[in-house]
């Protein structure tokens, strides 16, 4: 398989101001006329290449006349004498048959696209990369029965109907990249609704979704023009078009996309009320809608030069959404969730055989580098940048960036020397973090002689593929000391940045001992370890003024407690029952904090800590702390489960925390006596009025063997047996449970009548969710390897891209004993020598074999 360089970059040969095209829809057959104005871009004689992907041509013409042309692989070549012509391809493509959901395809019943990155060469031969922007106007026809709704991007222009069939005509008057390119056919219907934007645009908002979901558009709606006004105010972002359109589709490879004019969406991403969708899906809902509203400048206005500079949009957007969320509910627990986020998925991908930079270097297939790096330690870069110049000055530095490139393509060099240019302030350096891969692992002490202290800092940077020796990074770090004694800022916070191997930082005046609260808020990626004397966290957890850090510091107590454990050795547990205690006690903190802070760390971020992961040490440790907070807690855990004043249709802030602290609690005091437990979750399930609270239940009873389990989710089932997205839970809180048989009941679930491989959210629901149950999938007999071997292989057969994503558990063989070693790697040796294989799974594989 060929692989792309960055470094090969060249502006394209050919530009394509124009594109007509003119759709003959079908579910079977779909027939696609396109007609590109072309022109030579500088001077060279080469020839007018056009990708294509599974399409043959049936015509191509150049200025009206049969062009000469040849195919060289997948790619048309077309001889082209002058400097501009007219180029006119036809093509027949088969909706139903595209499993793989790129290009145009069938999703129960009407037809839809996925482009980016690469699909629009699967409806049309087209010089398919970002850097070629064109002004679109389509045609489509149709059967009026199978199709009463016809979209694209753009504006309506003209409609007309002949007999059964009709057609409409759109024109987008905003030159686009082909990955933005959208069309929708079906029998959808409107939530419709309008936003008026500060200069005094209408906009006319539209959600489509079968008529039986539009009672569940409401949130997304909401969501939509909260984000509307948002963008003004933050960003001063207005929308630019008098219409927008949001698409709900159930068969989706991504979360949503966001197509100029026309974003499409995975239907768990629209669809919510409180009797099906958690709190999460709520707000997952709100922070999806307004990252892809965001894209409409963060990618569609200023879009990317290659796929090279991907987190130019995608890190910037994902931060854009993450302030939207924090400014919509709760900074602090908005952060801790990411910060959740990056440490469960980006860390490991960071420190594994897939580690790549935010801008990487090269790429076989580039839906593999849709990853938590390029989204979210992009995200954390931007922050970054916006720590070190302040919010004034970044603002300054994103208009001047908007304005500068709009309806251009651009790279992450043209985002930093905005901000440069706008700010005075030199961000070289810290360019450091687009091309530097691996988690930085910074040490931090505090050494304190009467009134100063010092606090002395150093790190590394990890070796990852391809790159051995690293620089120092930028790392900026918030610190502030609080007063031993009386739980004060004794030095209030400052940004420290450590740009050398090592520093150190003095504190004076200080007229007690000190603590070191430092990374507040997450200010810096980094995996940091700091020196501890006894007491220190448990004082940080209960005065701590960040309250990211006091998080940090509960958290700490727990980890350091698991991680002595699954080695075997004694450690004291009384400091961590005392910080939960106090936690749960406190005053000061709201339930969600309290909630996020006594959650224990997850099996698979304790086995990230450890030299080598031992799952079942590391299971049975955190079964012993659950069940001691349990136990010693009960009083206080109980009334946190008891807690009323949540009805389901209360989706404040309080009412989410109220009920997040719920299931956290009933967790607990299950671990502690799995009897009373199991009584007291099917009570909850039973009396829910909420999906948080019956899920939440249910998640607990999975893991029980008590007969209320088997009770539990079959009333689950059969009260959403019609809602798919409600059975992707069914299935995944079983995928997730913690159970001696766990594989026995995966595979049970493989077999059930309702499982399908054609379904991304239903594949996922199973095999993405069984690749992150550490203890199971880890099983020593290597059982759980071979399962998910055989689901990637059978996946991969109907969608690459989805089953590509599978493969990233299997990598992580080297963190793991010689024995899992090597049966991780005869799976992944298995996945490699199986004919047929996408490039997307081998390179995957290959990559992980490594
Ligand atoms: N651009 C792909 C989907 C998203 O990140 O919005
Ligand atoms: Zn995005």
């Amino acid at each position: 398989h060929t692989e792309f360089r960055r470094q090969d970059y060249r502006p394209p040969d050919w530009l394509v101001p124009a594109i007509a095209l003119d759709f003959d829809l079908g579910i079977e057959t779909t027939r696609v006329k396109a007609t590109l104005t072309v022109e030579r871009n500088g001077g060279h004689d080469r020839p007018l290449r056009l990708d294509g992907d599974e399409i043959q041509p049936l015509a191509v013409r150049v200025d009206g006349q049969d062009a000469d042309w040849s195919m060289d692989g997948d790619t048309l070549v077309v001889a082209v004498a002058g400097d501009r012509a007219r180029v006119e391809t036809e093509v027949a493509i088969y909706p139903a048959s595209n499993s793989k959901l790129m290009g145009l395809y069938a999703s129960n019943g009407m037809l839809c696209t996925q482009c980016e990155a690469e699909g629009f060469r699967r409806i049309t031969f087209f010089p398919d990369r970002p850097d070629v922007l064109s002004r679109y106007a389509v045609r489509m026809t149709g059967d009026k029965a199978a199709f009463p709704i016809l979209l694209t991007n753009g504006n309506p222009l003209r409609t007309g109907e002949d007999g059964a069939r009709h057609w409409a005509e759109w024109e987008d008057p905003f030159p686009k990249p082909s990955y933005l390119f959208a069309l929708v056919a079906g029998d959808l219907k409107p939530n419709h609704d309008s936003f008026t934007t500060r200069s005094g645009r209408k906009v006319d908002l539209n959600i489509w979704v079968r008529e039986a979901d539009l009672p569940r558009t409401g949130h997304a709606m909401a969501a939509l023009k909260q984000s509307m006004a948002w963008d003004e105010e933050t960003y001063g972002r207005e929308y630019d078009l008098d219409l927008f359109n949001i698409v709900a589709v159930s068969d989706f490879n991504m979360g949503a996309m966001e197509n100029k004019g026309l974003n499409v969406f995975n239907t768990a991403y629209v669809l919510a009320d409180p009797d099906t969708a958690t709190d999460t899906d709520f707000d997952n809902i709100a922070r999806v809608v307004a990252h892809e509203y965001f894209h409409n400048w963060s990618g569609n206005r200023v879009t990317c030069r290659d796929w090279f500079q991907l987190s130019l949009k995608e890190g910037f957007t994902v931060f854009r959404d993450q302030g939207f969320s924090a400014d919509t509910g709760s900074p602090a627990v908005k952060r801790i969730d990411d910060v959740r986020t990056l440490r469960a998925i980006q860390f490991p991908e960071d420190s594994g055989p897939l580690a790549h930079s935010v801008r990487p270097d090269s790429y076989v297939e580039i839906s593999n580098f849709y990853t938590a790096t390029v989204y979210n330690k992009g995200a954390e870069l931007i922050r970054m940048m916006r720590t070190i110049l302040g919010p004034d000055k970044f603002r300054a530095g994103t208009d001047l960036y908007f304005d500068r490139h709009d309806g251009e393509a651009a790279t992450c060099d043209d985002f930093v020397k905005a901000l440069e240019d706008a700010s005075g302030v030199d961000l070289t350096h810290l360019k450091l973090w687009y091309s530097q891969a691996g988690t930085p692992k910074v040490t931090a002490s505090l050494d304190q002689d009467g009134g100063t202290a010092v606090l002395k800092l150093a790190q590394t940077v990890p070796p990852t593929p391809g790159h051995p020796v690293k620089q120092p990074m930028p790392i900026p770090l918030k610190v502030a000391l609080i007063g031993e004694r009386s739980g004060a800022e004794i030095a209030p916070e400052r940004l420290v940045i450590l740009d050398a191997a090592d520093d150190t930082v003095e504190f004076d005046g200080l007229d007690e001992p000190a603590l070191l609260s430092i990374n507040r808020g997450f200010s810096a990626p980094v995996d940091l370890q700091v020196d501890r004397r006894a007491g220190e966290l448990e004082k940080l957890a209960a005065s701590d003024s960040d309250p990211f850090a006091r998080y940090e510091a509960i958290q700490e107590l727990m980890m350091r407690w698991l991680i002595a454990a699954a080695q075997g050795e004694v450690a004291d547990i009384e400091p961590v029952i005392r910080a939960v205690g106090d936690t749960l006690r406190s005053n000061q903190l709201d339930a969600a904090l309290k909630a996020e802070a006594i959650l224990p760390p997850s099996e698979a971020v304790i086995g990230d800590r450890m030299d080598r992961v031992d799952p079942d040490a590391i299971h049975g440790a955190r079964e012993r702390l659950r069940a001691a907070i349990g136990a010693r807690l009960s009083d206080e855990l109980s009334s946190a489960q008891r807690e009323g004043g949540a009805p389901g249709s209360d989706l404040s802030s309080r009412a989410k925390g109220t009920r997040r602290l719920r299931s956290i609690a009933l967790d607990f005091l299950a671990a502690a006596d799995a009897q009373a437990g199991a009584r007291l979750a099917k009570v909850q399930f039973d009396a829910a009025d909420n999906m948080t609270d019956r899920s939440g239940a249910l998640r607990v009873l999975a893991s029980l063997d008590m007969p209320e389990r088997v009770a539990a989710l079959e009333a689950f089932y059969r009260r959403h047996a019609d809602d798919p997205l409600v059975i992707d839970k069914w299935f995944g809180v079983q995928a997730m449970a913690q159970r001696p048989d766990a594989l026995d009941q995966v595979r049970e679930l493989i077999r059930h009548e309702r499982f399908t491989f054609a379904n991304p959210n239903r594949l996922r629901s199973v095999a993405g969710v069984f690749g992150m149950n550490q203890w199971a999938l880890h099983h020593a007999s290597g059982e759980g390897y071979r399962f998910l071997t055989d689901l990637i292989l059978e996946a991969d057969k109907v969608n690459p891209q989805v089953a590509a994503r599978m493969v990233p558990p299997l990598g992580r063989w080297k963190r793991f004993d010689d024995q899992r070693q090597a049966l991780m790697r005869e799976q992944l040796e298995r996945i490699v020598a199986t004919p047929g294989l996408s490039k997307d799974v081998h390179e995957q594989a290959s990559k992980s074999l490594g």
